[in-house]
């Protein structure tokens, strides 16, 4: 398929078995790799000298482009005084630093950060504090917790729990946190193909949340947990009202509303959060990747000031919450979060990616009559194209564009039949039509 390509020049030592790659075909991968060796803005080099376009972000995560000078400068300043130092017991500044800057960003009232080292870990946190939050105010008996089908919320056993990919789910079956019940997802192109932003349809969906309430009894609720917009899905938009609707009935039952926001935070949606896009105020915020642009690992929980208060009673020797990591807010992860919110503030990206978001549109649009397409769809700066699967080969084709455009100079994501791109704010018009060109290119060469 590719014969204009020539093979990357591996070095003769480099060793691949050892590496049991996360999310991969080990076996494939391993026969013809793709490996990165650079990364600069908007580019990936890879091991035999090729400029790759990043549409990705990395994975959804480096939202001021690679290795801006800033960041890695904030990061080579702060291995100049401290390492590490502990968080229990202990802090440094730069934790603090980042958590009074994400308060200032992040809604009203909500102004309280716990750190982690992933999204995974975030949700985990978030779930977490659900639970003990009711502990704490007497209501021990809300236990269940409720996420949706299709949804990802990473890979620990809270997130696989609540989270609703199969694959994910299957093998994990009898550790299985009990008492989670799922929400259907919203994604039926009966109703909404080829929307452009927000259906129309599809707010009723939320009342699903009724009738659990009504099947289970709001007393034994504790959270439920949503993307605002379904990521790692492939893209699911939400129905116009229907966030709306799932924060109307949380309300109404004294159940706490979780906002995954791993994905959709720092400006995938245009702006810091998609709770501000959307007009839609959680209880908890989870929040990784773009944090700090993908530079080191961190994430974490924002939560409602009032949350945070229900844990500060006792006697104040004794720990309010038994939780956290050896790494909950690294003073390098921090550092870089410093530094990246200072990007995205200075050099306007929340803007930049709203002033990108039509551009994307249109062109994502573009591919409605290319071969085999069944659906497009976008929002902020995610986008994506569904592919009817091939008989008897499911995911192949969506494989094999994303080699083809990977091959021709390119980072999509593909996952079942669906190509996705989320490409960082600082990318140029022309870039995402390079992006898109390439799709469309592959889209015809696999058909
Ligand atoms: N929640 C959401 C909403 C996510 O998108 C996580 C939690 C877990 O984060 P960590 O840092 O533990 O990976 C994610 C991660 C994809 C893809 O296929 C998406 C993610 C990760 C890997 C691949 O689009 N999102
Ligand atoms: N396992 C062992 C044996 C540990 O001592 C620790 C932390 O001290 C952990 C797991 C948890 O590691 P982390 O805090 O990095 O999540």
């Amino acid at each position: 398929m590719n014969s204009a390509v020539p093979p990357p020049q591996l070095s003769p030592e480099l060793d691949m078995d050892p590496l049991w790659m996360p999310f991969t075909h080990n076996r494939l991968f391993k026969k013809n790799p793709r490996i990165v060796v650079q990364g600069e803005g908007m580019h990936y080099t890879t091991q035999d000298g090729r400029k790759i376009l990043d549409g990705l972000s990395g994975l959804w995560c480096c939202n001021a482009g690679h290795r801006h000078p800033r960041i890695v400068e904030a990061v080579q300043n702060q291995l100049g005084s401290l390492d590490y130092a502990p968080p229990f017991q202990t802090m440094h500044d730069r934790a603090f630093e980042l958590a009074a800057k994400l308060a200032a960003v992040s809604p009203a009232g909500m102004d309280r950060v716990f750190f982690t080292n992933s999204g995974s870990e975030a949700v985990d946190t978030a779930l977490k504090i659900a639970l003990a939050y009711h502990r704490a105010k007497g209501d021990a008996s809300r236990f269940r917790l409720i996420g949706r089908a299709r949804g990802y919320h990473g890979v620990g056993f809270g997130g696989i729990s609540v989270g609703g990919m199969v694959a994910n789910r299957k093998a994990f079956a009898p550790a299985m946190v009990p008492g989670v019940d799922h929400l259907p997802h919203t994604h039926d192109l009966t109703q909404m193909a080829f929307s452009r932003g927000m259906p129309t349809w599809g707010a009723h969906l939320a009342d699903e949340l009724e009738r659990m309430v009504q099947l289970h009894d709001a007393s034994t609720i504790a959270a439920v947990i949503v993307e605002p917009m379904q990521g790692s899905a492939g893209v699911i938009v939400p129905p116009q009202g229907y966030l709306e609707k799932l924060r109307e009935i949380c309300t109404r039952h004294g159940i706490l509303l979780i906002f995954d926001e791993v994905i959709t935070g720092f400006g995938r949606m245009g702006h810091y959060f998609a709770s501000e896009r959307f007009g839609v105020t959680p209880d908890i915020i989870t929040f990784a990747k773009g944090v700090n642009s993908g530079m080191i690992p961190l994430g974490g929980a924002i939560v409602r000031n009032d949350i945070y208060e229900t844990f500060m009673t006792g006697p104040e020797h004794l720990v309010e919450f038994f939780h956290g990591y050896t790494y909950s807010g690294h003073p390098l992860a921090c550092a870089a979060g410093v530094a990246a919110l200072e990007v995205y503030e200075e050099e306007n990206l929340m803007a930049r990616a709203r002033y990108l978001e039509p551009v994307l549109e249109e062109l994502i649009h573009s591919l409605r009559e290319e071969p085999n397409v069944v659906d497009v769809r976008n929002l902020g700066l995610a986008a994506a194209v569904e592919l009817a699967p091939r008989a008897g080969e499911p995911s192949k084709r969506a494989m094999e564009v994303f080699h083809h455009c990977f091959d021709h100079g390119a980072l999509v994501r593909y996952t079942s039949e669906i190509i996705a791109v989320g490409p960082a704010p600082i990318a140029t018009a022309s870039q995402l039509e390079q992006i898109i060109g390439l799709i469309r290119q592959g889209i015809r060469t696999v058909a």
